[in-house]
């Protein structure tokens, strides 16, 4: 019998299944039971999620925020002076801004102290990849989102951006220091 032909029986369910058929639904049964109880074990277990909280914000007054957190404590700039480098006092919240195609400013966090990072887009979806660290949190326009973090590596990491947001995409890159 092939799939292009009708079958010898037109009433094929009433014969008695294949042995090998069997074992193959029984398999496939198996291993689909076992992927869906995975899924709540490891959102218990799997130490993946990021301890995210997430609230509503108009994006000009985020904006204000941030601005307001830059200004106090910028300390030193790069980029020919257009990228502040904030050094916030340890265990603070801070403000990081995605936007066509930036991210601002630059963060200096201190190893081993706890931060509240806050995280807001001011026009589209951006995503906030760090690396190598593989961190990776949604940046949406009217949310802020809050993840508490404690590097515990000195280093520069790098941030890019993982959600295609238009033509400069590509170069929506940045830099955190952690010393
Ligand atoms: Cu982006």
């Amino acid at each position: 019998m092939s799939s292009i032909q009708p079958p010898s029986q037109r009433v094929w369910w009433k014969q008695p299944l294949d042995r090998v058929e069997g074992t193959w639904i029984a398999i496939a049964l198996l291993w689909s039971l076992i992927m869906f109880f995975m899924m709540p074990y490891w959102h218990v277990y799997g130490k993946q999620n990021t301890p995210g909280e997430a609230y509503r914000v108009v994006p000009t007054a985020y904006q204000k925020k941030a601005q307001e957190f830059v200004e106090k404590y910028t300390v030193r700039t790069e980029a020919n002076g257009a990228l502040p480098v904030v050094k916030p006092p340890a265990g603070s919240d801070v403000y990081l801004i995605a936007r066509l195609w930036q991210w601002w400013p630059i963060l200096e966090l201190e190893k081993g102290k706890t931060y509240r990072l806050h995280l807001s887009a001011m026009d589209y979806q951006h995503g906030f990849s760090l690396q190598p660290e593989n961190i990776n949190i949604q940046v949406l326009p009217g949310y802020e989102h809050v993840v508490t973090i404690t590097p515990n590596r000195a280093g520069t990491y790098s941030i890019v951006c993982n959600e295609f947001c238009g033509i400069n995409h590509h170069t929506m890159v940045s830099r955190l220091y952690v010393k």
